[in-house]
């Protein structure tokens, strides 16, 4: 039939983010609701990124999504929340080209396919999910044309993965954790735009591109069942140190960021540490790559120290690859001549592993 044929496309691209007040532990599950606020920094469209393009067609019998060339299931009850939340926003799309008119009722009908690609190693702690519901919920909002702003996204994306709701903004970005047993306030904002401060560079060490053994979800909810450290951290310290981050970020203050950023990893590492049974992100790997790790926080802090104020802060998540943040690119560039010095490469293969947040160092 003639008006079976036609094919409706977007395609969107969404960068990942890198907590440095991070999110661990959720008070529910389902809804995906945290513990404590968290902020994060978005790197930039062209490293780490997911590109996704939703299609609909009244062809299609079913919805279907394809993750780096191979099909998934969607039965998930997170893909599902993120599909039902959007199609429940869908409105009227006349696209007067093609001849194509789309009703909000003839949404609940029509099913979509999804194409997504990351750039990046899936599931090795770099934060994959992050980008792909991003950019799911953004691509799908942008089909159905559901005009929510940013911020009502992130709320959506937030259902698909948490760190997900920080990377549909640029630049610094908070997540508040809300107050609401709906989630309806629990949602990113944006601090300050990706302009703010251009002259960060980050440096991502990729030391092992294999899957982690934990799961962030069944992670944290361990830690959540057990540490005692977590209450702690969620009730007296985020808070205290999200405002001081805050104000760092607003000021440009390397100092305070850099102290705030480091320590705060630590922390989330001492958690899972503190966790029944114990979660070891940074040693969950080869002797040799856990070692470049623990050898990485030394190097730094032994630099910054030197110098009299930091240079360079870390951030390690929950996975085999260290993020270091350099003040600006002079730094940067000794960064990656100190860790290449320190950790000199096997192969030419291994020096892909240095992923540089800018192209042009
Ligand atoms: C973060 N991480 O703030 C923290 C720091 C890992 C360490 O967010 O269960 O994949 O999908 O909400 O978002 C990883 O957790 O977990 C994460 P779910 P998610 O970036």
């Amino acid at each position: 039939e003639e008006s079976q044929k036609w094919v409706l496309m977007v395609t969107a691209q969404t960068p990942t983010n890198i907590a440095v007040i991070k999110y661990w532990g959720k008070r529910d599950e389902t809804l995906i609701l945290p513990v404590n606020d968290s902020i994060s920094v978005t790197l930039d469209p062209e490293h780490l990124c997911t590109t996704t393009t939703v299609s609909v067609s009244p062809a299609f019998d079913q919805d279907r999504m394809w993750l780096n060339g191979k099909e998934i299931s969607l039965s998930g009850g997170r893909f599902q929340s993120c599909l039902r939340e959007i199609r429940s926003r869908a409105t009227d799309v006349h696209d007067k080209e093609k001849g194509i008119k789309i009703t909000k009722k003839d949404w609940e009908k029509l099913n979509v396919h999804i194409a997504s690609y990351n750039n990046f190693p899936t599931a090795a702690g770099l934060a994959s999910s992050a980008a792909g519901f991003a950019c799911l919920v953004f691509a799908l909002s942008k089909l159905m044309n559901a005009n929510e702003d940013h911020s009502q996204l992130s709320a959506i994306a937030r259902r698909g993965s948490g760190s997900a709701c920080r990377s549909l903004y640029g630049g610094f970005v908070k997540w508040i954790m809300g107050k609401d047993e709906k989630g309806t306030d629990s949602l990113a904002v944006q601090l300050a735009d990706e302009k703010h401060w251009d002259e960060l560079v980050i440096v991502i060490a990729v030391v092992s591109s294999q899957q982690k053994e934990t799961s962030s979800t069944t992670g944290m909810r361990d830690t959540v069942e057990t540490s005692l450290l977590l209450q702690h951290r969620a009730k007296e310290v985020v808070p205290k140190r999200i405002l001081k981050m805050e104000e760092a970020i607003k000021n440009r203050d390397f100092a305070s960021f850099a102290q705030l950023a480091c320590t705060d990893s630590n922390q989330f590492h001492a958690v899972c540490l503190d966790t029944c049974p114990p979660i070891f992100y940074m040693n969950d790997t080869s002797h040799r790559q856990a070692s470049f790790l623990n050898l990485i926080i030394s190097l730094v802090e032994k630099w910054n120290r030197a110098a009299g104020t930091p240079q360079v802060a870390y951030t390690f998540d929950a996975g085999p690859n260290a993020v270091l943040i350099a003040r600006n690119r002079e730094t940067a560039a000794l960064l990656v001549q100190k860790l290449l010095f320190c950790f000199p490469p096997k192969s030419d293969a291994d020096l892909n592993s240095f992923v540089l947040g800018d192209k042009s160092i």
